[in-house]
């Protein structure tokens, strides 16, 4: 057992930290007041291959560990939570098409998905299933030459942005076994767009429904076998808990940071805030706080790359877990810059409004405690 990351695992996190820093923080706040990101940044992070982190080398992607890629999730959230976490659906769902996908699809989509020229959404929730997934009523209906999609998708991080979809669509019985996984490009016939939505934070990516009114996709665009989408979508949203656990952490660990730096300057009754004992002592919780919640997340991390029977509970623990430390940490952070934290200048609130959000999407955190109860109380 090593706690140490290795040399190669420092370089991967380093790296990331640096192209965070020169390529994502100086323009986090624009891209928020924007509304969506640049597409340009996308080609430039493929080029340190993170358009396909835990793609297999054998297919062209870094074939990194889950546990690598959470490094680099944390380190990017050191800039932008948002921008990390868009980049995390990408990733999972390049990861779904090396996994579950034929030959001949690897082969036509995987390339421009590494090189980010495809970027990818992620298409399960509808308006009237989320939590309860499996109850999704989007039909795939299969003719001779393609499957014909109706149906709507609701709060798609990328839609109407991104180049094609992965989407969870009902091709026989109800229930999870009647559900198959669909790629759609953008601009397929019968494919298009609800408003942008207005959300708290991860304001920079764009969240639209995404409508399917007869939408056809070639029978070529399966992914996998008929009936096995749900599989599919849950053995990525694994990995997809782990890094959003990630932009969590990062992020906590960038306002603590942040949050050092600025009690050792301003200063109250005469004295820096750093010299009340409250200050410390809260600065000793948060420390606390984020290491026991990383230390977590990296054996979650090493538990699905090595596929132990388990790894599904630990991602959903992590998941809980360190989304709702990060929270409670940038809100003391927060707290602690008085009401300059109330200030759009300092960042933190940005990052309190970014976060709070990790503990809904990818499964909810009452959804992973479910997950943990039902693994514990099995057999
Ligand atoms: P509901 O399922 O209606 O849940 C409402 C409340 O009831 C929650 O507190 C929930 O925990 C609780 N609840 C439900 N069932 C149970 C139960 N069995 N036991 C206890 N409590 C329960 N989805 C995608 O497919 N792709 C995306 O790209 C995507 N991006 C998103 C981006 C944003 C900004 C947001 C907000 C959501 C995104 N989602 C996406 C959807 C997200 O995954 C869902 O919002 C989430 O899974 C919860 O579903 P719901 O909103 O329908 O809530
Ligand atoms: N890994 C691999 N396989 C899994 C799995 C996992 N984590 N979870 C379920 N499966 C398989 C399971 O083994 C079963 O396969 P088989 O048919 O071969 O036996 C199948 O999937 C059905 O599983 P369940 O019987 O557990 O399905 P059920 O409907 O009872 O509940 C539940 C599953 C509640 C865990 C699931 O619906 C869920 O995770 N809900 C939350 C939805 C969610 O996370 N949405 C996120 C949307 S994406 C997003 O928010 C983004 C920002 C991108």
């Amino acid at each position: 057992m090593d706690f140490a990351l290795s040399e190669e695992s420092q370089a991967i996190f380093d790296m990331a930290r640096d192209v965070g820093l020169s390529e994502i923080a100086p323009h986090a706040r624009d891209w928020e007041a924007a509304g969506t990101i640049p597409k340009e940044l996308w080609p430039k992070l493929a080029t340190l291959g993170f358009g396909g982190l835990y793609v297999s080398e054998d297919q062209g992607g870094s074939g990194l560990s889950r546990l690598d890629a959470t490094l680099v999730f944390e380190a990017l959230s050191m800039a932008c939570p948002s921008v990390a976490a868009f980049l995390s659906i990408h990733n999972m769902c390049a990861k779904m098409i090396d996994g579950f996908g034929s030959d001949d699809l690897k082969d036509r989509v995987l390339p421009r998905a590494l090189t980010c020229e495809t970027f990818f959404s992620y298409c399960l929730t509808e308006p009237g299933s989320g939590s309860d997934a499996a109850a999704l009523k989007t039909k795939a209906v299969k003719t001779n030459t393609d499957y014909r999609l109706t149906g709507t998708k609701a709060f798609i991080s990328g839609g109407g942005y991104s180049d094609a979809y992965i989407v969870m669509a009902r091709t026989g019985e109800a229930g999870p076994r009647g559900v198959s996984a669909l790629i759609v490009e953008d601009g397929a016939e019968g494919l298009s767009f609800g408003g942008l939505e207005d959300k708290m934070g991860w304001r920079s990516q764009p969240t639209r429904q995404v409508q399917f009114d007869d939408c056809a996709t070639p029978l070529h665009n399966l992914l996998g076998e008929e009936g096995r989408g749900f599989s599919y979508a849950m053995a990525g949203l694994n990995g997809g808990r782990l890094n959003i656990a990630a932009c969590s952490l990062g992020a906590a660990q960038q306002a603590l940071d942040q949050t050092v730096a600025y009690v050792r300057e301003r200063r109250a009754f005469g004295q820096a805030l750093s010299d009340f004992q409250n200050t410390q002592f809260r600065l000793a919780e948060m420390e606390i706080e984020l290491q026991s919640a990383r230390i977590f997340l990296r054996q979650a991390a090493w538990k699905l790359d090595q596929s132990t029977p388990d790894a599904t509970k630990f991602c959903a623990m992590a998941k809980k877990l360190v989304t709702e430390a990060g929270s409670r940490v940038v809100d003391g952070c927060l707290q602690l810059h008085g009401g300059y934290g109330y200030l759009g200048d300092y960042g933190i609130e940005k990052l309190s409004r970014d976060l709070r959000v990790h503990q809904i999407l990818e499964g909810t955190n009452e959804i992973m405690r479910l997950i943990v109860a039902r693994q514990m109380l099995a057999a």
